[in-house]
């Protein structure tokens, strides 16, 4: 039988799954050299975690691991459905305020060590987090892609802690009683990448999803994300944001320092802006989240399915 502590929380809708004891000894090294050990050894606690009839699909799993400077408030390898993510916004800032209802972190600055850099978050004596994000680049403008079913598709490659390829298009409306045909159409867009061999700058795979349109309701912009595994992110989605900021910067449509208010499908904002670098931007984020659940998880050596209902 075996024990592990969780905190839930959700981050406008978005739901995570936070780690704090039980959780694989990934040894010491880089957090991306122990996000590699989890995905080779451990990936059945990921399963265990996110995957039926203990977890939800949608959830993003944030485990906690030993920063590797000591003056870090903690490290975090992130995690859902289908693998591993390199950074999570909306994970950050439940990590934020689960470890303030943990009474481990008060209001003030705090440091978060990834896989893909490090974070800096504040938790604000309001309850709302911000978060400057790893710098941000857009790495292409104006790709075609042919989508079938959909034809050419027009949009941009960025990179904001995951890759994403960011559309404008999109045969339905960007609104809430679209989202099975928003699922369809960014599931039609991913294969359409890989069909075509689309990846980063770096050669990473672009597995996220961004179609935007106008907000009706005073955000600059409405999102729909698919992340990888196929669920939409409930939240406008942190790193999501942060590309956004990359794209709207190399197109020169927003200035920095100027306030975005994203949107997302289910109607939470995000208020992102950000500093100029030579190679992208360093966005900072705000957002607020939830804690749902604390509890401790019963992984039973009886349980057929200990580890999750397997794909
Ligand atoms: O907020 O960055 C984010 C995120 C990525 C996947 C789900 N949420």
């Amino acid at each position: 039988m075996q024990r592990v502590r969780v905190i839930d929380s959700h981050t406008e809708g978005e739901p995570t799954r936070m780690v704090v004891a039980g959780g694989p000894d990934l040894g010491a090294g880089s957090l991306a050299s122990r996000r590699d050990r989890f995905a080779q050894e451990f990936d059945w606690f990921r399963r265990a975690l996110i995957d039926e009839p203990r977890g939800s699909e949608v959830a993003v799993g944030a485990l906690e691991v030993p920063p590797v400077d000591p003056t870090s408030t903690t490290g975090v390898i992130y995690f859902n459905n289908a693998g591993y993510l390199g950074m999570c916004g909306h994970g950050t800032i439940g990590v934020v305020v689960s470890l303030a209802h943990l009474g481990r972190v008060g209001p003030g600055d705090h440091v978060i060590e990834t896989p893909v850099g490090t974070v800096s978050a504040t938790l604000r004596p309001d309850g709302a987090v911000s978060f400057r994000n790893v710098e941000s680049r857009c790495s292409r403008q104006g790709v075609t892609l042919d989508v079938p079913g959909y034809g050419a598709v027009v949009g941009d490659i960025a990179w904001g802690g995951n890759w994403f390829f960011l559309t404008e298009q999109s045969p339905v409306a960007v609104v809430r009683q679209n989202i099975p045909a928003l699922s369809t159409y960014t599931t039609a867009i991913q294969r359409a990448l890989e069909a075509a061999g689309l990846g980063g700058s770096d050669g990473g795979r672009i597995d996220h999803i961004e179609v935007s349109g106008p907000s009706d309701s005073g955000a600059d912009s409405r999102n729909f994300v698919r992340c990888p595994g196929g669920m939409y992110d409930r939240s406008p989605c942190g790193t999501g944001t942060s590309a956004k900021l990359a794209v709207l910067h190399a197109r020169g449509q927003l200035a920095p320092g100027r306030r975005w208010r994203q949107e997302s499908i289910l109607g939470g904002v995000f208020e992102g802006s950000f500093e100029a670098t030579s190679a992208g931007v360093l966005p900072t984020i705000v957002g607020r989240a939830y804690v749902t659940a604390e509890a401790d998880l019963v992984l039973d050596d009886r349980d057929p399915f200990r580890n999750g209902i397997p794909a």
